[in-house]
């Protein structure tokens, strides 16, 4: 039976992560609001009894309900055999996607420092300062921790030559960030080879290069996690 991904439409955001991971290892699943709707998405999250996810993305799995992103993203992995087989490695790649879960939200909290639910114009001063740290604190110390981690198997994977959740998901990161700050990302080219080399190996997983050449891969845009604005990249 297909997996049911349900996550806003407009924007590749947290979705894609999901999409991603689904595309490179050809698991069967539909991309419910795509198909349908913003607003098939909300009378769906609305008809959902007992625990329910808190936002989108989330999944439907046959009796099996469940939001977060990187917990998704585990449990997909785990139930297809996708990860390393062993408990404490498996553990390490969750510790990862949650790093990348906590590094999801400073980055969008970036454009929106102030509060969700105002407009980026309502806060673009707060946002100038919040980016400049940003650039200069927060992207190296995620980066580099990520670019560590890939060292230890030689890459070009986090397990070597055998991708996981993890791999697709740091593809998006980098590419997000490349989008956000061209300026920032191509001045510090060289600084995270590693990660450089992931960004390069995973489109070549060949599912997903067919994917990424497809319709279906969303452009970013300025709705989404990763924003580009001018002033937020300066140098
Ligand atoms: N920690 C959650 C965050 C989920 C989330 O913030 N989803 C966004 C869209 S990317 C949303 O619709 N949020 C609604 C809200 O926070 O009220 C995850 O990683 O999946």
């Amino acid at each position: 039976m297909s997996i049911e991904l349900w996550y806003w439409p407009q924007i590749p955001g947290r979705g894609e992560f999901v999409r991603l991971f689904c595309e490179a290892f050809q698991l069967d699943y539909t991309d419910m609001a795509r198909e349908q709707s913003a607003d098939a998405l909300v009378e769906h999250m609305h008809s959902l009894e007992g625990i329910r996810p808190f936002a989108p993305p989330y999944i439907v799995d046959d009796e099996v309900v469940i939001g977060q992103t990187a917990l998704i993203l585990q449990y997909l992995s785990d139930k297809e055999g996708l990860g390393s087989g062993e408990m404490e490695i498996d553990l390490q790649l969750f510790q990862l996607q949650l790093d990348i879960a906590d590094f999801v939200e400073e980055i969008h909290s970036v454009h929106h420092p102030v509060a969700n639910e105002l407009y980026y114009a309502d806060q673009m001063e707060a946002a100038f300062e919040k980016a400049a740290h940003f650039r200069g604190q927060r992207i190296p110390k995620y980066l580099i921790h990520f670019d560590n981690a890939l060292a230890a198997n030689g890459g070009p994977f986090m397990l070597g030559q055998q991708p996981t959740h993890v791999d697709t998901s740091l593809f998006q990161i980098m590419e997000g960030l490349d989008y956000m700050f061209p300026n920032y990302m191509k001045e510090m080219q060289g600084t995270w080879v590693n990660l450089e080399g992931l960004q390069g190996a995973v489109p070549e997983i060949e599912p997903l290069a067919d994917y990424l050449a497809s319709e279906r891969r969303m452009e970013f845009n300025e709705d989404g996690i990763f924003r580009h604005y001018e002033e937020l990249d300066e140098q």
